[in-house]
């Protein structure tokens, strides 16, 4: 119980988090008889009881579906809203939110139609109670560079709005270096950068994340334990890893809860945080995950607080305003 009231009470920064991941049935359903678009779904239940994945693929493929009834201006804004009232529950006080605009530019919606739709919500949450945010534009890497430069070129006008580049999707036969010379014309954006590495790939992509795309965080990176000389790369660069224990255990990426590596990689000295990734296809949200974490290790108070403290430590936030919260 105690260890419940300090999870809800801690302020905590979200660094890993999919907005499209955040698309709840219940708004999914909703949009799909709005829209008139045909889902392979009768009921919200049936939704629910599609999440059971065997691997990273299987969840991208009703993710993206998913996805498929966001279709104007106010889906947007609606899915961005829904998202920041569980911030303001969970006390999530900053979050730095990745957006996919290839999932709807190749369904012929464009920066004119998503943007408008997350910006008001994010206005209106920073008015109505303070919410802090900031965005990630995040490619999809099963997809070409070539589409990758068009999406960074169809940005520009939003490039304001925009504090960093990610990279998502499949993995496997993806690796970061596939993307090192649009990663290279987002840095001479000023653009900062993340990339997803070590969630299903080797440890080689981490290091090819690091070497080749010159990234600030890690998305995930709990493969790295299978490289020493990562692992001690990382520790000495506080590289922060954005890690997704929920996420892992829905995708495979442990057979258990109680098999996670986060307190092997707390222990060795690497910059770890908590995030949701795709909360609603996941089975929760920020607190969630964290309560996750209690009830399956050993995990202290004193470790819970370093992992909230991290989450700010490990944002884009400016330094004296990281200073407020750790
Ligand atoms: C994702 Cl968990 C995960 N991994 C890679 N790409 C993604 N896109 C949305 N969620
Ligand atoms: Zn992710």
């Amino acid at each position: 119980a105690a260890t419940a009231e300090l999870i809800k009470a801690l302020p905590k920064a979200e660094l890993h988090l999919h907005i499209e991941g955040s698309l709840e049935p219940e708004l999914m359903m909703a949009l799909a008889a709005k829209h008139h678009v045909t889902l392979p779904y009768a009921t919200i239940d049936d939704v629910r009881r599609a999440y059971n994945f065997d691997n990273l693929q299987s969840f991208l493929d009703l993710y993206y579906l998913g996805a498929s009834v966001l279709r104007d201006e106010d889906d947007f804004y609606r899915l961005m809203w829904d998202y920041l009232c569980k911030c303001k529950e969970d006390k999530v006080v900053h979050a730095e939110i990745m957006f996919d605009p290839q999932t709807h530019t190749e369904r012929g919606i464009g920066f004119e139609v998503f943007m408008p739709g997350f910006m008001r919500a994010i206005a209106q949450a920073e008015k109505e109670w303070g919410q802090s945010t900031l965005l990630i534009m995040s490619f999809l890497r099963h997809l070409s560079e070539e589409s990758a430069f068009e999406t960074l070129e169809a940005a520009q006008p939003y490039l304001s709005m925009i504090t960093a580049v990610g990279l998502d999707s499949s993995e496997l036969g993806n690796p970061p270096q596939k993307f090192a010379r649009v990663f290279a014309k987002a840095k001479s954006l000023g653009l900062l950068r993340v990339a997803h590495a070590g969630e299903e790939g080797p440890a080689e992509y981490i290091w090819s994340a690091l070497n080749d795309l010159d990234v600030h965080r890690i998305d995930h990176g709990v493969r790295s334990v299978d490289d020493p000389a990562l692992m001690q790369t990382l520790a000495q660069k506080q590289m922060p890893l954005t890690v997704c224990p929920l996420s892992n255990i829905k995708l495979c990426v442990f057979s258990h809860m109680r098999e996670h590596n986060i307190l092997s990689l707390l222990d060795s000295g690497l910059l770890v945080t908590v995030n949701a990734d795709d909360p609603s296809y996941f089975g929760g949200y920020l607190n969630d995950n964290y309560h996750a974490l209690a009830a399956h290790l050993p995990i202290t108070q004193e470790q819970i607080k370093t992992l909230a403290a991290n989450s700010f430590k490990a944002s884009f936030l400016a330094q004296d305003k990281k200073a407020l919260w750790i």
